[in-house]
């Protein structure tokens, strides 16, 4: 097991589209289980690789209570959406900052499992916001790209600031 190095904004790499996984072998449960470790550890409740800088449609999530319900999603797929809703989000790659987004309010997905069987199931509530979530990571998204210009603009200035701030610190 070992635990992943997770990119941060605004780093070019968390801009590249993964390809979907044609097989699914022992590089691809090592790399899951990596995943969810370092997901864990930082406290998140999914992760998707590019993330990890791994250019693989694969990610994870964990949206139990108990931190016990493991979900791996190799090539995860929307394949249906109903509504709108707003809701906070917050990225492992963009720390310490949190905003609303819009998003499908419920969704019909497909994904294979390890075993390379395919799920097909639908959700809604923070589930259904998490997988939207993961499946734009794997196009090169992220959350904050649907913010406003002017709240793009303060992430970057205060984004700014933290980076000379840790230059004198370094
Ligand atoms: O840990 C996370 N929480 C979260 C909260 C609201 C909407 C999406 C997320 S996903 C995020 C972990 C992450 O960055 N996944 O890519
Ligand atoms: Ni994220």
């Amino acid at each position: 097991m070992a635990r992943l190095n997770v990119l941060h904004f605004p780093d070019d790499r968390l801009r590249k589209k993964a390809l979907a996984v044609e097989t699914i072998n022992d590089e691809i449960r090592i790399l899951a289980k990596d995943m969810l470790e370092t997901m864990y550890d930082e406290g998140g409740i999914g992760l998707a690789a590019t993330q990890v800088n791994v250019q693989k449609r694969v990610a994870v999530m964990d949206l139990s209570e108990g931190k016990d319900n493991p979900v791996v999603l190799v090539n995860p797929e929307i394949t249906c959406t109903e509504g709108t809703r707003e809701m906070q989000e917050g990225c492992l790659s963009v720390p310490d900052y949190f905003d609303t987004v819009e998003r499908a309010e419920w969704i019909r997905y497909q994904y294979l499992d390890l075993d390379g069987d395919l799920i097909e199931s639908e959700t809604d509530g923070l589930q259904a916001v998490c997988i939207q979530h993961e499946i734009d990571h794997l196009d090169g998204k992220l959350f904050i790209d649907y913010l406003s210009p002017l709240k793009r603009q303060r992430l970057r200035k205060k984004l700014d600031k933290q980076e000379k701030l840790q230059s004198r610190i370094l």
